[in-house]
């Protein structure tokens, strides 16, 4: 039997730290990923449900994007994949029982830890207007509250339907056809916080705002450059293909504020010698950068390619390209002085950088939100795309951009429709399917949907998984705007924090997981999903739901469609909650690359989406070729006396779902309000490893945010530059400190002042 839930908070956050590691997974990890599997599950469970994991023919990991490959292995699957199954298939349940004896207060002054801890959510729950607590409802009677609040707008433009990315394509075609039928483009997701930088930069570059390479062309590539993620804790598997490629000869740069232990070796735990031996070393080059210097770095590297004899593919870039005169010109305009400072870099540690690139024939750069969280990320981004474009690297094996997304279908959510700024193409094919009127006019993304709850624009909100007030930016703001709306509703699997910050009425759904089983009148269905390198394939979950009254997330959209829309919708809601193939169906005839959906998943590993700068170097853009592009260079520049703070992640959590308080990797244990600081920065501040202090952050409008009791860490991280965790430090990111053209919330850049905490 697993272990019962804390039943307390832990009685204070109290880290301790220790040496930083330098290297990731090994036996450690496995001895990790399985205590911590079965805490949650009990040893029986976990052996049956993480054989399944990334099986051709079991379920996705809920974890991340990263692809599996051909042929995948026994154990396809992390620590970290682990937990996050581990989460999911949870023994533990929240019950009408526990919240019988939590008020909505109660639980609202819980960390975000002690709710997920509480296990699976097992009965649709409501709380009325002025009611301390939620109470259990029967479904039907869930959907009528909602079509009756619906109903009631002004305009459908008052709602807004929020998706995290672990929705299955089906459920999010459904979901955005609802959305539109209903009549408003109002569909913000996770992805306006996360890789909308990286989209909004390679759709006007390349004409496609995916990545362009396959598994296999990390395996091929000479160099490949890594920057601004961490994949020894968000993308484990990632560790496997460095590696491969590594032994074929490959050499790789890391650019990060922070020296990643899973950057810098790498024990496999599917090898003899990554169990137990000193494993295999994977970074050649590591540029510890400022953090937001990476455009000037880039740019740099740009100008020293063009100055070099022979280094530009020319007869590619004459051949495919656009806009290449006036980039170079810009480029050529990059000094030395300006990038050092802005990149923290030295001359030699540049000019080695471009040695490697200039002995590679093949470059694929990986990225996350180390590139996509700033104010600036969009031309950072576009650099990148100049830097590959110069030497040919799009469109061959071996090379290619390499946005590494997050959550694991936020790439196919995308696909099938979810997005506020729909293009007119989509919209008429969905118009010419389903035989109604899309709106057309866009609407609005995460940050733009905060404002119009604030500004009581907006009175519905409506959330597809995710845990939208913990993730978003300015905590306090958006928690307000969420009390401003009359009705919040929650498709959910585990409790969190934006069920106990509520509208006037609010809504608990309960739904299944990717684990699980999910019968239909029609028998099992299984869904499928897109991952970072636009592979699609099947999911089949195989466990026992974690309770009867759950509805799969295909069903509660159609059953909500059918209670809102009536009469008015000649679309077949019920023919779709039956048989999700009626789903794929349509998805093949409204979605392009999905023809014969059905025959095509159906093949052991799924199949790729059609990718024109990747396979043909065919670039949709305006012109039909690749764009260069020449932004000016943009750098954070600090206040004297403050620090440019990152929010990120922690090996022990999945997003906003705490699964422990340590950071293996990094040294800390036992708590989370840490925040690491150069030794030199914090001396310069009367700060000792282990002092406790308050960090404000400080907005261009003149106001601040104050976020207390944070011990400092001593941390080799680049001078002038501070990391923390997310998202106990959302509370600091202005919600107007947004990346230019993407709108993403700017977390990765926060300007702030260290002091010394009053008290812990
Ligand atoms: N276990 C686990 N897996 C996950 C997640 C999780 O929370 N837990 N989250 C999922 C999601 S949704 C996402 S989007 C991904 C996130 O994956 P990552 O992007 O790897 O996540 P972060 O922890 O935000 O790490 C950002 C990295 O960028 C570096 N960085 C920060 N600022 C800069 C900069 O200005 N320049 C450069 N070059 N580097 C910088 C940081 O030091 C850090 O190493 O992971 C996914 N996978
Ligand atoms: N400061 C700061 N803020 C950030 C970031 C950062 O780096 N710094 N990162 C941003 C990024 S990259 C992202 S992607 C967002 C993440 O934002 P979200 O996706 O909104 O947040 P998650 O924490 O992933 O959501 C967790 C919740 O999803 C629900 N859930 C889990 N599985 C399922 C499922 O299968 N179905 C349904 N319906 N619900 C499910 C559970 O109830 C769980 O509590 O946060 C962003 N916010
Ligand atoms: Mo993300």
């Amino acid at each position: 039997m697993p272990a019962k839930p804390p039943a307390q908070d832990p009685v204070q956050d109290s880290p301790e730290v220790g040496e930083p590691r330098h290297s990731a997974a090994g036996l450690p990890a496995v001895g990790h990923a399985m205590r911590a599997a079965q805490r949650q599950m009990g040893v029986r469970r976990t052996a049956l449900t993480l054989l399944r994991v990334n099986q051709q023919d079991g379920f996705d990991c809920p974890g991340c994007a990263w692809p599996e490959p051909g042929k995948p292995h026994a154990a396809e699957f992390c620590e970290n994949g682990a937990k996050a199954v581990a989460e999911e298939a949870t023994l533990r349940r929240v019950t009408p029982a526990f919240f019988a004896e939590h008020t909505v207060g109660d639980l609202a002054g819980r960390s975000g830890y002690w709710l997920g801890q509480q296990g699976r959510l097992t009965t649709p729950m409501y709380l009325p207007e002025g009611a301390d607590r939620y109470e259990p409802v029967g479904w039907d009677e869930a959907f009528g509250l909602i079509a009756e609040e619906l109903r009631v707008l002004g305009s459908p433009d008052e709602a807004v339907f929020y998706t995290s990315g672990r929705t299955s394509n089906e459920a999010a075609f459904l979901y955005q056809l609802f959305a539109r039928e209903y009549g408003t483009n109002n569909l913000p997701d996770c992805s306006n916080m996360c890789h909308e930088s990286s989209g909004s930069a390679l759709v006007e570059t390349l004409g496609v705002g995916k990545g362009s390479v396959h598994l296999e062309d990390l395996h091929q590539a000479d160099l490949i450059i890594v920057a601004g993620q961490n994949p020894g804790t968000n993308h484990p598997r990632m560790l496997s293909a460095l590696e491969k490629a590594k032994e074929n000869g490959a050499r790789v740069i890391s650019v990060n504020p922070l020296p990643e232990a899973g950057l810098e070796r790498f024990r496999n735990p599917q090898t003899p010698r990554g169990l137990t031996g000193r494993g295999t070393a994977l970074t050649d080059l590591f540029l510890q950068i400022r953090i937001g210097g990476d455009q000037a770095l880039f740019r740099l590297l740009n100008r020293l390619l063009l100055e070099r004899e022979g280094a530009v593919d020319t007869e590619f870039v004459a051949g495919h390209c656009h806009g290449f005169e006036e980039f170079a010109a810009a480029a050529r305009a990059a000094g030395w002085d300006e990038t050092l400072a802005a990149t923290g870099l030295s001359r030699a540690e540049i000019e080695r950088a471009l040695e490697m690139v200039l002995a590679s024939r093949s470059v694929v750069v990986c990225w996350a939100m180390g590139l996509t969280q700033h104010k600036h990320s969009v031309p950072t981004i576009k650099e990148v795309v100049n830097f590959l474009l110069l030497r040919g690297n799009i469109g061959r094996p071996g090379a290619g951009v390499c946005p590494v997304r997050g959550h694991s279908n936020v790439q196919g959510d995308r696909t099938m429709g979810i997005y506020e700024k729909p293009a007119g193409a989509f919209l008429d094919a969905l118009e010419r399917e389903f035989r109604f009127s899309p709106p057309r006019e866009h609407g609005l993304d995460v940050v733009d949907s905060i404002r119009a709850m604030r500004d009581g624009r907006v009175k519905v909100f409506f959330a597809m998984g995710g845990n939208f007030v913990a993730a978003s930016p300015d905590t306090e703001v958006t928690e307000d705007a969420m009390r401003r709306a009359r009705l919040t509703v929650h498709v959910s699997t585990k409790l969190n924090r934006s069920h106990c910050v509520t509208g006037t009425r609010a809504l608990i759904l309960p739904t299944l997981g990717r684990t699980e089983r999910d019968t239909q009148a029609s028998g099992d269905q299984f869904v499928t999903v897109e991952d970072s390198m636009g592979k699609v394939h099947a999911s089949r979950g195989r466990l026992r739901p974690a309770s009867a009254e759950l509805l799969s997330e295909p069903a509660i959209v159609s059953r909500l469609a059918r209670r809102v829309l009536g009469a008015g919708s000649a679309t077949p809601w019920e023919e779709f909650e039956t048989d999700y193939r009626r789903v794929r169906e349509r998805i093949a005839r409204v979605v392009p690359g999905f023809e014969d959906f059905e025959e095509r998943v159906a093949a052991p590993g799924g199949f790729t989406l059609p990718h024109g700068p990747r396979d043909s170097r065919t670039f949709p853009t305006a012109t039909g070729k690749a764009h260069f592009t020449a932004s000016p260079v943009e750098y954070p520049r600090v206040p004297e006396g403050r620090l440019l703070l990152q929010t990120l992640r922690s090996h022990d959590q999945y997003n906003t779902t705490v699964y422990g308080l340590d950071d293996r990797y990094r040294g800390i244990t036992g708590g989370r309000r840490v925040v690491m600081v150069h030794p030199r920065d914090a001396a310069e501040r009367g700060l000792a490893d282990g002092d406790y202090a308050d960090l404000t952050s400080e907005w261009t409008d003149g106001s601040e945010r104050t976020a207390r009791g944070f011990r400092v860490v001593h941390y080799p991280t680049t001078r002038g530059c501070a990391a923390a965790y997310y998202p106990e430090t959302n509370v600091l990111v202005p919600l107007d400190s947004t990346a230019d053209v993407s709108n993403t919330p700017a977390s990765k850049s926060v300007v702030v002042r260290l002091t010394r905490a009053a008290e812990r």
